[in-house]
């Protein structure tokens, strides 16, 4: 059955025509796969409520039978609809996700280790950085799902309160383990909640040095878990929170140094200062990454000894706290580089850094470089810092806190642009300096 898709939401208006049917479509709910013939409609008219999976409230789904002229399913009320949704789990699906691979990447790391701060951070600066250097679109492609997202990203960025000290859990709260960012699909007996995906469709504009902008066009895939989430125990069939992890192409690793007992007598303020206030917790991150490196076996089928083939960039967090380790800050300028009228990911510059943080693990925390090895075989690191500034203490409350107009975020965009680089260099292209031979 050919299936009829005219019009389109925002993100892909104009882009694509005629348009393509990916031959296998992946839900960003449930992870399922099914083919687009495949694909359910969601109706609109009010008198036809009532899924068997999300409950009476909710607009019944179906398979159409009749499409208007511009390509759109008619409900069995004669009313045109608009949203697709999963055969599997009936959550809505966005057009776009019929013809644009997906490209899944995992945010993962202890609980406060900064993971949403740095995807707020990361999110706000993609949407100009890759459009300005890289030429590839980059467009919220389900307004409403990636709405909490795009929340936090006001309180960071266009916080009306831009002189004031702010407390930093009050910009960004912690990530709850249930709730709004919950998807909730009731399979008979069985209940099960889903994290919800932010979604955003990365397409080549004019300009781009690609071949093929359709084939290069990519939905990528985020989730904001909750630190929790990746402690033994805490991903079941009930809360299936982390089985992005087996689709994933790229995996972020946040490590928090604060976090890190030998790491904070070196932070700044040291031991008896305001790190310790701030980061009253201390973690072994590397069971984080032992716990996800289980999982993806398990879930991949591999067997126990088996390597991460894909990119795992190891994201030091909050730089702004220990950048004085390091005898060169990085850089306030970020690692792309033009070359004629192309751009691309600074490759050797990352690579120098990598090998100059690594060396920094390997003397404070060996038994992460040694659970980081174990668990992948390309491995970057690359150290952000989400605010950028030095945090102040708010003299009323004794909290951390920071004015919204100091925040200046480093190199947030690097892990991702260079994981991409790594799977996609069609759409993130790398240069790599050519070495004179004499
Ligand atoms: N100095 C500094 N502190 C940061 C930075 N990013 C985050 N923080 C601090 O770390 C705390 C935790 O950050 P979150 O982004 O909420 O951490 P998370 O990993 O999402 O934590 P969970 O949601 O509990 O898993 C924040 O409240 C900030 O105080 C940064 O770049 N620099
Ligand atoms: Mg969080
Ligand atoms: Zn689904």
């Amino acid at each position: 059955m050919a299936i009829a898709l005219g019009h389109y939401d925002q993100v892909a208006a104009g882009a694509i025509s005629p348009l393509k049917l990916l031959p296998q479509v992946t839900c960003p709910h449930c992870w399922e796969r099914f083919s687009p013939e495949q694909v359910l409609w969601i109706s609109e008219h009010l008198d036809l409520l009532g899924d068997p999976f999300l409950g009476p409230e909710s607009q019944q789904r179906f398979l159409p039978s009749r499409y208007t002229l511009e390509g759109d399913a008619v409900d069995p009320k004669g009313m045109t609809c608009r949203t697709m949704a999963c055969p599997r789990c009936h959550l809505p699906i966005p057009r776009a996700m019929m013809e644009m691979e997906p490209l899944f990447v995992s945010i993962l790391g202890a609980p406060a280790s900064g993971k949403s701060y740095f995807l707020t951070a990361m999110t706000w600066q993609l949407r100009r950085t890759l459009p300005i250097q890289f030429k590839v679109g980059f467009t919220d492609a389900d307004p409403a799902s990636n709405r909490s997202l795009n929340d936090c990203e006001e309180s960071l960025f266009l916080n009306p309160d831009q002189a004031e000290v702010i407390p930093l859990g009050g910009l960004i709260r912690k990530t709850e383990l249930q709730g709004e960012l919950y998807d909730t699909v009731t399979y008979g007996q069985q209940t099960v909640n889903y994290p919800r995906p932010f979604l955003f469709a990365m397409q080549p504009q004019d300009g781009h040095p690609g071949g093929d902008p359709e084939k290069a066009a990519r939905m990528l895939c985020l989730y904001d878990n909750a630190g929790e989430h990746f402690q033994p125990g805490q991903d079941s069939s009930s809360s299936p929170v982390t089985r992005h992890l087996a689709r994933s192409q790229a995996i972020l690793f946040l490590f928090d140094p604060t976090q890190d007992l030998r790491f904070r007598t070196l932070c700044r303020g040291g031991d008896a200062g305001e790190t310790s206030q701030r980061a009253a917790r201390l973690s072994r991150q590397e069971t984080i990454l032992n716990e996800a490196a289980a999982r993806i076996r398990r879930h991949a089928g591999l067997s126990q000894n088996a390597r991460f083939e894909s990119p795992l960039i190891v994201v030091l967090s909050k730089l702004d706290e220990w950048a004085h380790l390091l005898d060169d800050d990085g850089g306030e300028d970020e690692p792309w580089r033009a070359q004629g009228n192309l751009t691309g990911v600074d490759v050797e510059r990352i690579e120098r850094r990598s090998a100059v943080l690594r060396a920094l693990l390997m003397q404070h925390c060996p038994e992460l470089v040694a659970a980081v090895q174990s668990f992948a075989k390309d491995v970057t690191y690359i150290a952000v810092s989400s605010l950028g500034a030095r945090v102040e203490i708010d003299p009323q409350t004794g909290l951390p806190g920071i004015r919204p107009r100091d925040i200046r975020p480093r190199w947030v965009t690097v892990p991702l642009l260079f994981a991409v680089s790594r799977v996609l260099p069609a759409l993130v292209p790398r240069l790599i300096r050519r070495v004179k031979t004499a």
